[in-house]
């Protein structure tokens, strides 16, 4: 075949991910190189081989560059305020308790602002996918000091180095009770897409977070090169170990990143707890959520 009628042919061929995308919306808003993309084409390839009922699944996100994932997935899509996206779902998985709901947000939102949110959530187990990517910084306005930002790392708020101790997200989430914690680069794509897919088909407060680059903000403030520069960074400092004590994941600037899957249990969720206790209280006069749709139905 020439290399014109290639050409054509590959203008002409549907992206994989195409289906699950509100195409009207493309070309994004995402810089050249940015990591954000990557991770929605890992969430769209783990809903297609996990087979999820698509009718059945919703995602919300907050505000950020990484809060504009919602609105280019053809699904149920919620873009919330900032920092809310997890009482928006959880409002929405108590209501509709038959459907799957993703949370997809930045580092800032999730537990910056939405802090609260996060670790109340997980203390409670609602029964959410949540999806964390973390470029280390409040991207979308600016680049302001994040709560991941690591030690000496600038910031434009923090233009000296910043000199706030990050959390260490995967040990916040186990600490306040996640069911599922994992950590990958955006450079892992098929491990981001397995965890996806693994998580998908489980229950209660499931965390993964994906160290994603920002080339435009953290990139350019700290002197590190393009996305693809991250990407090699990750390369060479990626350190799998499944199973880590989430106690010694923390990242340091530049420095070693621990992946792997470190918390993978099963609780009952807030729901579950919810039945039962009101079972027990109730006996025959407990009216239980109906398992197709909820309460908001009727
Ligand atoms: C109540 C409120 N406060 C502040 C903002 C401004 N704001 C919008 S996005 C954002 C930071 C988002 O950071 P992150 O979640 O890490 O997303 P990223 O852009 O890095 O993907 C902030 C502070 C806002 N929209 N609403
Ligand atoms: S500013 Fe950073 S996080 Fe936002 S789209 Fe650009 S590269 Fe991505
Ligand atoms: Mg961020």
């Amino acid at each position: 075949m020439s290399n014109v009628k290639q050409k054509v042919r590959a203008e002409e061929a549907e992206h994989p991910i195409a289906p699950y995308l509100r195409m009207d919306r493309i070309p994004h808003i995402w810089c050249p190189t940015c990591g954000i993309g990557t991770v929605v084409k890992c969430y769209a390839t783990a809903l297609e081989e996990a087979e999820v009922d698509l009718d059945k699944t919703a995602i919300i996100s907050g505000i950020g560059c990484t809060g504009r994932v919602a609105g280019y997935m053809k699904l149920d899509a919620f873009h919330t305020t900032h920092g809310r996206a997890i009482p928006f779902g959880t409002g929405l998985k108590l209501g509709r308790p038959e459907l799957n709901v993703t949370v997809f947000s930045g580092d800032g939102d999730l537990v910056g602002i939405g802090g609260n949110h996060f670790i109340h959530a997980a203390r409670r187990n609602i029964d959410l996918l949540v999806i964390l990517v973390n470029n280390f910084i409040y991207a979308m306005t600016g680049g302001q000091n994040a709560p991941t930002t690591p030690l000496v790392a600038r910031s434009s708020t923090m233009p000296f180095g910043n000199y706030e101790a990050p959390f260490n997200i995967p040990n916040l989430a186990k600490c306040c009770g996640a069911t599922y914690v994992a950590r990958w680069t955006c450079l892992h794509i098929r491990r981001v897409t397995k965890a996806f897919r693994e998580a998908l088909g489980k229950k209660g407060f499931r965390v993964i977070e994906v160290i994603t680059p920002c080339a435009t903000l953290y990139s350019r403030l700290n002197k590190l090169g393009t996305g693809l520069d991250l990407m090699k960074f990750y390369h060479d400092e990626a350190d799998i170990c499944h199973g880590a004590d989430t106690r010694d994941v923390e990242i340091d600037f530049q420095s070693r990143i621990v992946c792997g899957k470190f918390v993978d249990e099963e609780k009952p969720t807030f729901s579950e707890r919810r039945e039962e206790h009101y079972r027990n209280k109730l006996g025959d006069d407990f009216v239980g959520m109906p398992s197709e749709g909820g309460w908001l139905h009727e």
